[in-house]
């Protein structure tokens, strides 16, 4: 029985092509700017976002972090959805690191914030109050199962934002996916935001890493906060070569992965105890429920052992990610194996 590993499409591995490329790459020292490689995909990554200058980070993460610190000061206070991935799965890290105060409101079942809430939390001047300095968005919304910000949506918060004199950061880690599902280029999504990042090892299957994309003088200081972080990587053109194939070769097959998820979320409907409404469906992201009996952490546990990885999200919630690694006929075979599983218990 093959393994049908549904746990996250960073489990990509790099196509022949980026090996190849990784092999063949020139390199230098990118602490000194040097990198071919790197220079490169940084160029590479400014112009598809639209955006004047970029950075190579180590994770999504990391650029997550790099951005928030550079756009803030110690005891600035940041506005983020309370199913962000920032708030969630940074290990607090712009807290800990950068000495901000993150100021949740509720995402919506479709990712967004509340655009009156936004303007009601930014805080007015008050010898009291942390400044807000920032509010994040992301697209797409891995908590909200993949959901994409439209282009519309994000140029509200950002209109909100700067009329108060505040930047918008865009976790764009999976914002290829919104582009494609959208049909639009992934400048439009990103080209309102002072800063975007987006991720190369997932769906577009590089091995690591991310890019901090902005303006000139942004990317300057966030090169600056890279290096205090230990992340001035040297001869990283040995990545950042896959990352330009990844850009090149793998963009427009996310649309498979998308067909692939809509193909699984559809089966799950028709399985009995199992919650899902496939129209939340948009991208490579399906968030399904268990039946009541069965948490979430039970079922996750006797699917591994019928060699179908899946990640426990919540009590009874359960994710599955499609990626290039999975096809349309392991989505069915899956499919065939939580069925069984359903059935037994
Ligand atoms: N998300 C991972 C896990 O951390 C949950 C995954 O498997 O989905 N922003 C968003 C929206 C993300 O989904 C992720 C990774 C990141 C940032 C962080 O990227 P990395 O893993 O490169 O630090």
């Amino acid at each position: 029985m093959n393994t049908i590993d549904l746990r996250s499409d960073t489990l990509t591995l790099p196509t022949r092509e980026m090996m190849q490329a990784i092999a063949e790459t020139k390199l230098g020292d990118d602490v000194y700017g040097e990198d071919p490689a790197v220079n490169d995909l940084e160029v590479l990554s400014a112009k598809m976002m639209g955006k004047e200058s970029a950075l190579f980070t180590a994770s999504g993460t990391m650029s997550n972090l790099i951005a928030v610190t550079t756009h803030t000061h110690p005891g600035n206070e940041i506005i983020l959805g309370d199913e962000s991935h920032i708030f969630w799965y940074e290990v607090g890290g712009v807290s800990a690191v950068g000495g901000v105060v993150m100021h949740t409101l509720p995402n919506s079942e479709t990712g967004e914030l509340d655009a009156d809430m936004v303007s009601e939390t930014i805080r007015p001047k008050n010898i009291h109050y942390p400044d807000t300095a920032l509010i994040c968005l992301e697209n797409t919304h891995n908590r909200c199962g993949g959901i994409f910000l439209t282009q519309e949506y994000t140029k509200s918060i950002c209109d909100i934002a700067h009329s108060y004199g505040i930047r918008v950061h865009l976790d764009g880690a999976r914002i290829f996916n919104a582009a494609i599902a959208q049909n639009i280029p992934v400048s439009k999504l990103a080209g309102d935001a002072d800063s975007v990042c987006f991720c190369l090892s997932k769906g577009l299957s590089a091995p690591v890493g991310s890019l901090l994309c902005g303006n000139q003088e942004f990317i300057g200081a966030a090169r600056k906060r890279r290096k205090m972080l230990g992340g001035g990587m040297r001869q990283a053109g040995i990545i950042a070569a896959a990352g330009t194939v990844a850009l090149q070769t793998t963009v427009n097959r996310l649309a498979e992965d998308h067909d692939n998820a809509r193909q699984l979320a559809l089966g799950l409907s028709s399985i009995p105890g199992i919650s899902i409404n496939p129209e939340m469906v948009q991208t490579n992201i399906v968030l399904f429920e268990t039946p009541e009996a069965v948490p979430a952490a039970e079922f996750v546990k006797r699917m591994e052992e019928r060699q179908v990885r899946l990640l426990c999200f919540g009590q009874r919630l359960v994710r599955a990610v499609t990626h290039r690694m999975v096809s349309s006929h392991d989505i069915a075979e899956a499919l065939n194996r939580i069925e069984f599983l359903i059935m037994k218990l």
